[in-house]
């Protein structure tokens, strides 16, 4: 019986159609997607952090009010991605739980702290060109509510992305001292934003799987290398210098060659000892914590409404 079921599940996925939250699924399909959709809405959520440190400190009122947007969205791509995780059969207070005991990951990028203005730049520019790439691929991913939620996030996202490409404009054709800046935050955030992609496909536990379920529509080198042939070109066009001496055009390939990532550092940082793992963490559990007399009004304010319907 269960195999007649996960026969007719995979020719559903083989044949293009959506797996819709009512259907029958295999239970390590579920399982991955609520891994994978849970750490991304904590990516997007935790993502918040490192931006949220210049809204104060923006150069001009202007700036300030288009990074308050962008992080915004980031705070919705959240919420809109938990919603979806939840019609798997989690609730938003496990996941919750989750990140905040440390066993659900984010992504490892935001252990990294933000220094000056132009690491902005460099994050709408880089983090958010990477999450497109990646997130382009998911809109044909073969569960439904996650393939819809990736369209209109990828929407917003490439409004980021030309904001933080434009900031690093502004600054790379300023005074020395500001394309130095934005030089320098090239320098700190491009390694970090290719592990971003996850480890080599050889050494991806989950990838084989997840391609075969759809899940996963190009594998992480393959998203990988596109971010590299789309981004190289940008930063020629802003006469900024890539930190990386393999870095090469291959004829052959018809791809940029490039140099190997420092898998000790990304493996480091995903076991919690990044720059700034703790940091981020105690952040979301005391915004958690000084939530929580919000989340307890909010119940007993609906409550007592309940009541006074039913008398
Ligand atoms: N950081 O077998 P795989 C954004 C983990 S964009 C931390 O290859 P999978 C927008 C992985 O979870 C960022 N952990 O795994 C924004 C797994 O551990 P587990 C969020 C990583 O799932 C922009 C283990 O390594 N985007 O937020 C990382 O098949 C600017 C083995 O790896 C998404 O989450 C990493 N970089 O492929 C916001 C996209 N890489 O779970 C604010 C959706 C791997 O077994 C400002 N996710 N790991 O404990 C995905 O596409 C996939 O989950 C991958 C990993 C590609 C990230």
């Amino acid at each position: 019986e269960f195999e007649k079921l996960e026969a007719a599940f995979q020719a559903k996925v083989e044949a293009e159609q959506r797996i819709e939250p009512k259907d029958w699924m295999p239970e390590k399909y579920r399982q991955t997607l609520i891994r994978q959709m849970s750490q991304h809405a904590h990516s997007e959520v935790v993502g918040m952090l490192p931006e949220g440190n210049w809204l104060t400190r923006a150069p001009s009122l202007k700036r300030k009010a288009i990074l308050m947007a962008k992080i915004q969205d980031e705070g919705g791509h959240g919420l809109y991605l938990y919603s979806a995780t939840e019609t798997l059969g989690i609730s938003r207070d496990q996941m919750f739980d989750q990140l905040h005991s440390g066993k659900a990951k984010y992504s490892s990028i935001f252990n990294y702290p933000t220094l000056n203005w132009a690491d902005i730049g460099a994050i709408g520019w880089l983090v958010d060109g990477a999450a497109i790439t990646n997130q382009i691929a998911l809109c044909r991913c073969s569960y439904g509510p996650y393939a819809r939620a990736m369209i209109r996030i990828c929407k917003e996202e490439s409004f980021h992305q030309r904001q933080g490409y434009e900031i690093m404009m502004t600054m790379a054709q300023g005074t020395e001292e500001q394309r130095d800046m934005a030089q320098d935050a090239l320098n700190r955030w491009w390694w970090p934003t290719l592990m971003m992609f996850g480890p080599n496909d050889s050494n991806s536990a989950h990838s084989a799987q997840s391609m075969q379920w759809k899940i996963k529509r190009q594998s992480n080198d393959e998203l990988r290398q596109k971010f590299v042939d789309a981004t190289v070109p940008q930063a020629e066009f802003l006469n900024l210098r890539i930190p990386d001496d393999q870095l090469k055009w291959n004829e052959d390939r018809g791809h940029y060659d490039f140099g190997e990532i420092d898998w000790e550092e990304f493996r480091n940082v995903v076991k919690g000892n990044g720059l700034c793992n703790r940091e981020r963490l105690q952040a979301r559990v005391d915004a958690h914590e000084g939530g929580r007399w919000v989340r307890e009004a909010a119940l007993a304010h609906a409550r007592k409404q309940e009541a006074r319907k039913a008398a």
